[in-house]
């Protein structure tokens, strides 16, 4: 087993914990209540006062924090520093479009460095490794974020980020490279396409890839595992919570363990926001802990995992969460019939001249709901029109059989729904209901 990069942190019992998130919820309330207009209101509006809340599961008698509510206070409304203390900004468009704006003190940087060297060392990373990443280094979280955590651990890093395959490739090879961090889709159709160009993975020194910011099945790990020769871990993140190093799995890959001593998470049900039981898959909803920029309460992520604090024979006392295979807003309801989209990543795994990835796009032509499934050209030798729709009749027929819904299949341009530096979305919703 490897090493604990803060055992203190990582392994405390889960009482003390409990205290330590209270005394941190408290503070953090507090700071929200002086300093964020938004959390003022909240606060009144529950007719609350942050002493009031004097166990962390009082923190259910507040609403929920949205991502409506970021949006309207765009772009510094929910900031609790003036600009003069935030060193960095950061935004997303989310998995759903809208723009989120972060900020985070020198603090907060130094918060985030350490939860991802954590997310680093549970994966068995050391400052042996030569560690090569995908992720863009822009307003995206997850180039900087992994940057920053494998420079602590004094790992030597090659912020490549996006590029064409060969020369990813190429860097790997030339540098030794042993540790690989991006998408799943990004990894997968470079391993594909290294098939393609007849790259030998054993000519490369990779061992261990951390791959997020998207789902991504078991399948699909096993066959990134399968032609890139390395163990592969999910890491997970959002940019409103402060990027990645929310959650990773450690050597067990049974969960991936929650910095709970950052964040306090709770699980609820989508439809009611009641909170479930350990165990129950609901949406997860987060409180910020020790943010000091960008404090968030209950923010509410649309992501649907379940949680356990059973022990992990890895030894660190943290909550781990299940993988994410689906959020929310991603079930699609077609003429009565629920589609999800990692239904549809299942069944074109079974494909391999496939690429990495896919969208899914409604309309409503006369009245009806209509689905066209967008697929990438992959690692198809032969790219005659024959050949292309000939794959394209395969796909529609296992995707309606599958799904058990007429649709149609396009094929589109190699890597044009795969992106290095993020995910692109798996769903869009064009009718206008
Ligand atoms: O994706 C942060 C990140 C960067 C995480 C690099 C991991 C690695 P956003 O752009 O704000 O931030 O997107 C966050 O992506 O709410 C999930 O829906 C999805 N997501 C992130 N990680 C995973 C994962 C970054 N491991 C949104 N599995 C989240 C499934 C994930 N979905």
């Amino acid at each position: 087993m490897s090493a604990i990069w803060n055992p203190q942190a990582e392994t405390m019992p889960r009482e003390e914990l409990s205290q330590l998130q209270l005394e941190r919820l408290q503070s953090t309330l507090n700071r929200a209540y002086r300093y964020v207009a938004y959390y003022h209101q909240v606060l009144d509006e529950a007719g609350l006062q942050p002493e009031d809340l004097q166990a962390l599961t009082d923190l259910r008698r507040l609403p929920f924090t949205t991502k409506e509510s970021l949006r309207q206070s765009y772009p510094y409304g929910m900031f609790a520093l003036p600009l003069r203390e935030v060193v960095r900004l950061h935004f997303s468009t989310g998995a759903t479009g809208a723009a989120t704006v972060v900020g985070y003190t020198q603090n907060d940087v130094r918060n985030w460095t350490e939860l991802v060297a954590r997310n680093l060392t549970a994966c068995g990373l050391t400052k042996e490794d030569v560690v090569q990443i995908f992720f863009g280094f822009g307003v995206f979280t997850g180039g900087f974020g992994f940057q920053y955590g494998a420079e602590a651990l004094g790992a030597a890093v090659i912020p490549v980020a996006s590029g064409d395959v060969a020369r990813q490739v190429q860097i790997m090879e030339d540098f030794r490279t042993t540790a690989i961090i991006g998408t799943p889709s990004y990894a997968l159709h470079l391993g594909r396409l290294m098939e393609k160009i007849g790259h030998d993975p054993h000519s490369l020194s990779l061992r261990v890839g951390l791959f997020g910011s998207e789902p991504w099945s078991e399948q699909t790990r096993a066959e990134i595992e399968a032609r890139l020769l390395l163990t592969a871990y999910d890491t997970y993140g959002l940019s409103e919570i402060g990027g990645p190093g929310v959650s990773g799995e450690c050597e067990c890959r049974c969960g991936l363990h929650i910095a709970e001593d950052h964040f306090y998470v709770e699980v609820v049900d989508p439809a009611t926001g009641e909170p479930l039981p350990e165990g129950r898959e609901g949406e997860l909803v987060f409180t910020t802990l020790t943010k000091e920029a960008f404090p968030l309460v209950r923010y509410r992520t649309g992501d649907l995992a379940s949680l356990t604090t059973e022990p992990c024979s890895c030894g660190r006392t943290l909550a781990r969460m299940s993988r994410i295979v689906r959020r929310t807003d991603d079930m699609l309801i077609l003429r009565g019939v629920s589609v999800y989209p990692d239904t549809v990543e299942e069944c074109l795994r079974h494909f391999t001249e496939v690429g990495g990835g896919f969208q899914l796009v409604v309309r409503r032509e006369e009245d009806l709901d209509t689905l066209e499934v967008l697929v990438e050209i992959g690692t198809l030798h032969d790219l005659t029109f024959k050949a292309v729709e000939s794959l394209r009749e395969k796909l529609t027929d296992e995707l309606s059989t599958t799904l058990g819904l007429e649709l149609t299949v396009r094929m589109v341009e190699p890597h044009s729904l795969t992106s290095p530096t993020g995910r692109l979305p798996r769903v869009r919703d064009e009718r206008a209901l």
